[in-house]
Parts: structure tokens; sequence; C-alpha cells
């Protein structure tokens, strides 16, 4: 099947599933024999299927990024550079295939695939190619030279949820700091890591810098991440995944980074303006059908005004609609999983005042869930602790503010947050005392430079801007 078969996305095409891997410069048939097929959440049929490389592949591919490390090592910055800048702009000219293709393997909403899973890695790459060419890769420090060299081969493995962003927040990186690239995506979202492919190739990388094998995680992953010539194996993911990757890196002492789950705390102080608070922080937990690792799931609301933001959240729910503005979750294992998680809070005691666990109304077909908003959410219940990934969001109450600190910092993750305060001084004030690596303030915007990473088991290492890149370089000192 070649997959040319959805018109998602304002009728623009979508990426054909190639039956090949991308390796040393070109698509190549897989040794493994399997195929992974690849599934529209919204109508369940299968629009494509990829290789499912296995160990072999994974070799294959490692070979050929080693092989290429030292003539990208040593290409001049400005050089990585251009290539980057080149691949912004075939990014950029593919916006609506990359949007469609984004619809048909994760179920997005068509204007939401647009505005955010295409436009923001491209915004990515741009500032990737911007900060290749003016990083120091080289400081003074004393009578010392200071080299930032690349650490080598990187192996890369990434999730379905943002499957572009993830893929791009890794490669661009990555490739700026002068690595050469084995990439392992979801095998849900496979057809998009594709595209990345082809639009490197054709923004001139040289072969074998940029590899990318298809496959399954305990297979094609595993074997990526336990590869003794990867010298970094950046990975997003669930934090049991995440934990074996850490282990198994740290036994062969190679360099790892970690970016994994969230429980992240929405923090309406008083005095703050509460209607937006909650409206904006119902928008960012159902945005992807909550499929977001930084997403504000627990909104943390003082008593006085506790009841006041129950009703105005439900509001806002009501106009998240399963099959229009809200999306399918990825897949049934996360559809089931999902639900799981909200029988699981009714029958802990928390009380559902929108959504629910049964399947929506009017939908015969699609991984889809109610968007469900729970009232009466005490900290220590599973739905207040575990990441749900999915359209849920749990309101709880506070007394004052010393216990909404000690509920924002109540869980084992620390990824992201928000506080909404009467004025930017109060909310900042508290933002320093959370034990979280990102924090909106009364409402803040993306900043594609700004270092995005975890506090606690949310993670180790940063993504994006300079300290993104930071993660690819090793130093060497020279003295005179
Ligand atoms: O994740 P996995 P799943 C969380 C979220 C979600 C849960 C499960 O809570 O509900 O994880 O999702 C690869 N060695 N997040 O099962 O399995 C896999 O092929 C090497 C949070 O999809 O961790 C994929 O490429 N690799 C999150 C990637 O790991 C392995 C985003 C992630 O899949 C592997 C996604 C192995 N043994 C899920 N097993 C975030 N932080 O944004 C799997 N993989």
């Amino acid at each position: 099947m070649d997959g040319r078969t959805g018109t998602a996305g304002g009728g623009a095409r979508v990426h054909r599933g190639r039956d090949a891997l991308y390796v040393d410069g070109g698509w190549r048939p897989a040794v493994a024999e399997g195929r992974i097929d690849v599934v529209d959440p919204a109508t369940e049929q299968v629009i494509a299927h990829v290789p499912a490389g296995d160990a072999r592949d994974v070799d294959a591919a490692v070979r050929a990024a080693r092989r290429a490390l030292p003539g990208w090592a040593s290409t001049e910055p400005a050089k990585r550079a251009a290539v980057l800048a080149a691949a912004a702009e075939l990014m950029a000219g593919r916006r609506d295939e990359i949007a469609a293709t984004v619809t048909a393997e994760l179920g997005a909403p068509p204007a939401f695939a647009t505005a955010v899973h295409a436009d923001m890695p491209t915004s990515v790459m741009a500032s990737f190619a911007a900060l290749a060419a003016e990083h120091p890769f080289e400081e003074r420090i004393g009578n010392s030279r200071v080299l930032h060299e690349p650490v080598g081969v990187v192996g890369a493995i990434t999730p379905w949820n943002y499957p572009l962003h993830q893929v791009v927040a890794k490669v661009a990186p990555a490739l700026a700091a002068g690595c050469t690239v084995v990439l392992k995506p979801a095998e849900d979202t496979p057809l998009v890591a594709q595209l990345v492919a082809e639009v490197l190739d054709a923004a001139g990388l040289p072969a074998g810098v940029f590899n990318l094998v298809t496959g399954l995680g305990p297979v094609a992953g595993q074997a990526l991440a336990e590869h003794p010539d990867v010298d970094l194996v950046s990975f997003t993911g669930s934090t049991a995944v995440g934990r074996q990757i850490g282990a198994a890196a740290g036994g062969a002492v190679k360099r790892v980074a970690l970016e994994l789950g969230g429980k992240s705390a929405n923090v309406i102080l008083p005095g703050a303006d509460l209607a937006r608070a909650v409206n904006v922080g119902v928008a960012n937990v159902f945005a992807n059908s909550g499929q977001t690792c930084s997403a504000w799931t627990r909104m943390l609301v003082d008593a006085a005004r506790y009841e006041e933001a129950v009703g105005l959240a439900a509001t806002a729910a009501a106009k998240y609609v399963p099959g229009g503005r809200l999306g399918p979750v990825v897949s049934a294992k996360q559809r089931d999983r999902v639900r799981g998680y909200i029988e699981k809070g009714v029958e802990e005691g928390a009380r559902i005042v929108a959504g629910g666990p049964e399947a929506p109304e009017g939908l015969a077909t699609g991984y889809y869930v109610r968007p469900t908003v729970f009232a009466d959410v005490a900290p220590e219940m599973t739905i207040a602790q575990e990441e749900i990934f999915g359209p849920v969001v749990a309101l709880i109450p506070y007394e004052d503010e010393e216990d909404a600190l000690r509920i924002a910092n109540g869980t084992v993750y620390g990824l992201a947050g928000a506080v909404w305060g009467a004025d930017e001084a109060q909310a900042v004030a508290f933002a320093r005392r959370m034990d979280t690596g990102q924090v909106d303030i009364n409402g803040g915007r993306f900043n594609p430079r700004a270092p995005f990473g975890g506090y606690k088991q949310s993670g180790v290492g940063r993504e994006l801007g300079p300290h993104g890149l930071a993660e690819y370089l090793q130093t060497k000192s020279l003295q005179f």
C-alpha cells in the first residue's frame, strides 16, 4: 500500500508510507521482514505500513552514522546551519502535507495539526539553524581554550504525541552540534518521521549523518539504546522505559537525556483572573486530546473560589466536542488506559462534572474519550498522582499558599506548570518555589529557545535553545 489514501487537513496529501529505511543517504529495504501497520485513530483504518526494523537494521544505521561522524563534526558550523535553515524552509513548504499526515496518523484536528504540529517544529528547526551559526563552540577561560565538540553518534527515540516536534527537538540540536543521528520514531506515528528524512535529504545533508529506522520499541528501540557504538541516547517517552534506558546507559557509562512524564500543576492564586486561568487551563489540558507531557493536569484553586472554578471548567469542557475540536487519542490501548483512569477516579471518590468513562455519543468509530473534568480531587488520589495522558483535568482545592505549594510539589514529577497571580511578582515568587522545569506566568507564550525538561522523575537534561544544544556537546580544554 502506498498510503496515499487519506486526505485530511484540508485535502492535502498524507505522506505515503515508504516500505524502506533511510540509511546512509538512501532509502533501503529493511533486513527484518516484519511490517508495522499505521492506523488512523479517527477511522481505525490501516492507512500505510512501514518496516519493523530489528537489531541488524539498527546496527547498519549506527555504522553509517559512525562513518559519517568525522566529516560532519568537522564541517563548519555555518555550513551545518545552512543545511538546517534549508530544512526549515522545506518544512514550511510542506506545511499542509505535514499537518495532513499528523492528522492521519495521530488524529489531531486539522487546525491544531497546522498551527502546532506543523508550525512549532518548523520554528524549532529554524531556531537551531540560527543557533548553529551563532553558538560559541570555542571559548577562553583564563589560560585555557575550551572546545565544545559533538558528543558523537546519537540514538534518538521519540514518542507519538507530538510526532514531528519530538523528532525535531532531538535531531536539530544534534545536527547543529555536529553529531550524527539514528532515529527510532514511535511505531504509532512513523510517517511524519519519514517526511523528516526526505526533508533532510533534500536539504543536502551528507549521507549517513541522519538515519531513520522504524520499528518496535522493545526490538529496534532497545537495540538502539543498548548499541555499544552509540555515544548518547536521547529518549522521550514513558517513565518506565526511560528508567530502563537510563539504567543501561549508566551501566555503559554513556550520555543520556530523558524527557519523561509529568503531572503539572496549574496554580490559581487568590486575586488571579479566575475565568481566564480556568479557560486557558482547560484548553491546555484538552489540546492534543490531553496527550502532552507538560499538560497542566492538576488545577489548584483556593477553597473560597473552588465551586466557581468547577462551574467554569465544566462550561469550558463542553466546547470540546469529540470528533470536532477534540480529536481521538492515538490508539485503542491509550483509549482503554485513559478510560481506566477515569473509572479509577470515580472509584476513589472524585466527582465527575463533565465527561466520564463512557464512549462519546454518536461516534461509531475512532479512539475517542469524553473530555472529563473531576472535582473534589484529593492530592493523593491516583488521578492526581499518575500521568493519564488523555483529556482529563483534576480540580484540587487548597487552603492557603503553603498548602498550594505542598500540593503542587507533591508528586514524583516536575516537568512544567502554571501560576496565575494578581500580578507578575506574586506569581513569580510562587514559581520560584515550585520543583519543576518550566512555569508559565499568567499565561506564557511558547518560546522555542527556552530550555524544556524535568525536575525529579520527569527526566534528565534539557531540550530546545542553547541548553538543548549543549546536551549534544562535550567539552575539551586546552591549557596554554
Ligand atoms: O510509551 P513508550 P507509550 C507516557 C504517557 C503514556 C505512556 C505510555 O503517560 O500514556 O507513556 O505510552 C519506545 N527500549 N508518555 O507506551 O513505550 C517506543 O517505541 C527502547 C509520555 O507509547 O515509552 C517509542 O518510540 N525504546 C511521553 C518510545 O519508546 C522503547 C510521550 C515511547 O514509547 C522501548 C509518550 C524499549 N524497551 C508517552 N519500549 C512524553 N514524555 O511526552 C518502547 N520504546
